[in-house]
């Protein structure tokens, strides 16, 4: 939905400045007549809820893997899904946020400070739902689950510093900083590019065949989750005293944090290539098949055989029981499928 209606408006913004740039219009120029805020504006028209584009999916991954380890039900499922809803219909009041220091009419910014400051209330309802569900639960501390909880982590320091930024007086402060830097990217790398991790040791050995080589796997989760933060969490420092983005100058009291920053960035980086090494090595040379079920989820996908069959479900399964029917040890199997099928052999030990 996000997606639907985002995506036009990005496109006709785009359009016109085609037409400002060949065919001698001035919709964005002052020159001519136009606003370049009316770009500001449609940008982040699009911009805003674009960043949940992003984020919902990757909440999707964890809310989907967390129970699977920890052996319980989605603690809150309905408001895990009230939730993704409040935020999807919420994001597109929050815009004006990105623009708070380029002119607009000051009487604005209440509105969207108080409007940022609430969407903050449906994606803290999220972090409910994942602690109502390890509350008390015995965890299975394998790799997507690490991945995940790095996920909630992280995305904690990206709220909360977004909290902060929405407030009209300090944002106006910390605009353009490096303060702004580490929350993005405590949102869009923190948040999203670890679900992407946890989501990909999560579904390779039902994509592949293949387990994702663990040992190597451990040494991508603490390099990553290590040189992640030592790279973007001074950047709150350095953008609190004073270090503005998109700048080839550094002040000289700023040079070790800086240089710290770069290292560590570097580090963060080369963390990669052992992800990519594992993707490689466990896919192209792992002799050993990964088992149907590895991570006994109850998830319809994980019922079929793997590879995957073309068609997906050549019958249409018939659902005995809730799929997050995890605390329940009499529950019967997820499906069955007419005149028998699908539902795999027991899984060969690891
Ligand atoms: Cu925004």
């Amino acid at each position: 939905m996000l997606i639907l209606i985002a995506f036009p408006v990005l496109t006709s913004a785009l359009v016109m400045l085609f037409c400002d740039r060949h065919f001698g219009t001035h919709i964005y120029s002052v020159a001519g007549g136009g606003s370049p805020l009316l770009w500001q504006n449609l940008f982040w028209f699009f911009g805003h809820p674009e960043v949940y584009i992003f984020i919902l999916p990757a909440f999707g991954v964890v809310l989907e893997i967390i129970p699977v380890f920890a052996r319980k039900p989605l603690f809150g499922y309905r408001f895990a899904v009230a939730g993704m809803l409040g935020v999807s219909l919420m994001s597109w009041f929050v815009w004006n946020h990105h623009i708070f220091t380029s002119g607009i009419a000051p009487g604005l910014r209440p509105f969207f400070m108080t409007a940022t400051e609430l969407i903050s209330i449906p994606t803290g309802v999220m972090f409910l739902n994942v602690l109502g569900t390890l509350w008390k639960a015995k965890l299975r501390l394998k790799l997507p689950m690490l991945f995940a909880l790095a996920v909630m982590f992280n995305f904690l320091i990206g709220g909360l510093t977004g909290v902060f930024l929405s407030d009209v007086p300090l944002n106006t402060t910390l605009h353009d900083s490096f303060f702004v830097v580490g929350h993005f990217h405590y949102t869009i790398v923190g948040g999203e590019i670890f679900a992407l991790y946890a989501a990909s040791y999560f579904w390779f050995p039902k994509i592949t065949g293949k387990m994702l080589n663990e040992r190597l796997g451990k040494w991508h989760f603490w390099t990553a989750l290590i040189f992640f933060n030592t790279t973007f969490l001074p950047m709150f420092a350095a953008g609190y005293l004073g270090q503005v983005r998109r700048s080839p100058v550094y002040a000289a009291e700023l040079h070790g944090l800086n240089v710290w920053i770069s290292v560590n960035g570097f580090l963060f980086g080369l963390s990669n290539l052992i992800w990519f090494a594992n993707l490689i090595y466990s896919w192209a040379f792992q002799k050993q098949r990964a088992p149907v079920n590895p991570w006994e989820s109850r998830s319809l996908e994980w019922q079929l055989p793997t590879p995957i069959p073309a068609d997906n479900f050549d019958r249409i399964p018939i659902i005995l029981s809730d799929s997050y029917a995890y605390d329940d040890v009499n529950a019967p199997p997820v499906a069955e499928w007419p005149e028998g099928g699908y539902l795999p052999a027991p899984a060969p030990a690891l």
